[in-house]
């Protein structure tokens, strides 16, 4: 399926500029088998790139434009390197306006280029496409240019860039874009920035998503707010609790001795947090012991606390992850990603995968009359370039 898009991504930029493309990129979406929430509170996290990518095409053009093209969206704009970079209302250039402006602001030298793009990873699924196009476009224009980026400063750049656009992200998308590796989960700690990979070996169950294919709006506000309100309840705690430096040195009695200073809202965002950091640490346990079934536990705990503690659960997902807890073939469900919509990861057992899709499609178009999607997961590498 990949190579269906990168040859399309090629011609298509032959077509337009006559002539083949100086570099091919290819960059991930990722997936999280748990950690949700928690990496912009110094947590740990436990995601993977996958196997849907976007492809970029790119050509120095001897200018001081740049030409970029969405094949998906039929859509393309210019940028004059010289001038500032400010938003602008197409949003989706705005992503890859964010890298060009952090690349001017740490001082990188680079000039005009041209580039064409087209993706697989579906957009508001939770899959991260704007850290695959931020991540892959920076990685793209470090090549061209030999700009010596080291990859974790790709992804340090790119979660920028994304803060320019309007969202206070943590850095797992963009961590995992630049810096998965095939069949491997990533463990991150998001406070040092260490990493360890593990085996993705989850024996009897597949991995599989399930789309819920709605996107609520309120995804921006809300995930911000979110980040303000632990920020808020940490300095709550660290008020009280001196030798708290982030939310992993705190313990769940301690968060519950400061119920009665903290509003309901801010007591519920901090005590999910401190229980999620812990089950992250767990699920990665039961990963590498093949405990399975202890992590698709851990899962649907997960999930419930992103429900009712986090509220960032829609009833969509809720519907999707409630209905495959009375099915013995599926072990572990919960949703993924910011919220609000999207999909959700699921622990299927092998040779159920049909069924088990079936029969929910069923149910959730009863539901909602919505059509559910489903992606069989593969895990794949960071950005690289293609060999042509
Ligand atoms: C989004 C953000 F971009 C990530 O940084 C992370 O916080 C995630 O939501 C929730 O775990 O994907």
């Amino acid at each position: 399926m990949n190579e269906i898009l990168i040859h399309k991504t090629i011609n298509h930029f032959q077509e337009k500029f006559g002539s083949a493309p100086e570099k091919v990129v290819l960059s991930p979406g990722r997936i999280n088998i748990i950690g949700e929430h928690i990496d912009y509170n110094d947590g740990y996290v436990l995601p993977a790139a996958i196997d849907k990518i976007i492809c970029f095409a790119f050509e120095k053009n001897n200018s001081n434009q740049s030409r970029i093209i969405a094949i998906d969206l039929d859509d393309e704009f210019e940028i004059d390197l010289a001038d500032l970079v400010e938003l602008n209302e197409k949003v989706w250039t705005n992503y890859l306006r964010g890298v060009i402006n952090q690349l001017k602001i740490n001082g990188f030298v680079f000039e005009g280029f041209n580039c064409v793009f087209s993706s697989n990873i579906p957009v508001g699924s939770g899959l991260s496409s704007s850290a695959a196009l931020e991540c892959g476009f920076l990685y793209g224009i470090n090549e061209l240019f030999n700009l010596d980026i080291k990859p974790i400063d790709i992804a340090l750049m790119g979660q920028k860039a994304e803060h320019w656009v309007g969202i206070n992200c943590g850095i797992m998308d963009q961590f995992s874009s630049v810096l998965g590796q095939e069949n491997k989960v990533i463990k991150i700690d998001c406070r040092t920035l260490e990493f360890e990979y593990h085996d993705a070996n989850f024996k009897d169950y597949s991995l599989i998503l399930f789309d819920s294919n709605v996107k609520h709006s309120l995804f921006t506000s809300a995930y911000n707010k979110r980040r303000e309100e632990c920020e808020e309840g940490l300095a709550i705690i660290k008020n009280n609790f001196p030798e708290v430096g982030s939310f992993r040195d705190c313990s769940k009695s301690q968060v519950l001795s400061l119920k009665d200073q903290m509003s309901e809202e801010v007591f519920k965002r901090c005590y999910f947090v401190v229980k999620e950091i812990g089950r992250v640490v767990k699920a990665c346990e039961a990963l590498d012991n093949g405990k399975i079934e202890v992590l698709g536990q851990l899962m649907f705990e997960t999930h419930e606390g992103l429900s009712k503690e986090y509220e960032v659960s829609c009833d969509e997902l809720d519907f999707l992850v409630n209905i495959v807890k009375s099915e013995e073939a599926v072990i572990g469900s919960r949703l993924m990603g910011g919220g609000f919509g999207g999909c959700t990861i699921n622990l299927v057992k092998k040779g159920h995968e049909e069924d088990i899709k079936n029969r929910l499609s069923k149910l959730y178009d009863h539901a909602f009359g919505i059509e559910l999607k489903n992606y069989d997961v593969k895990i794949g590498k960071g950005a690289s370039l293609y060999k042509q």
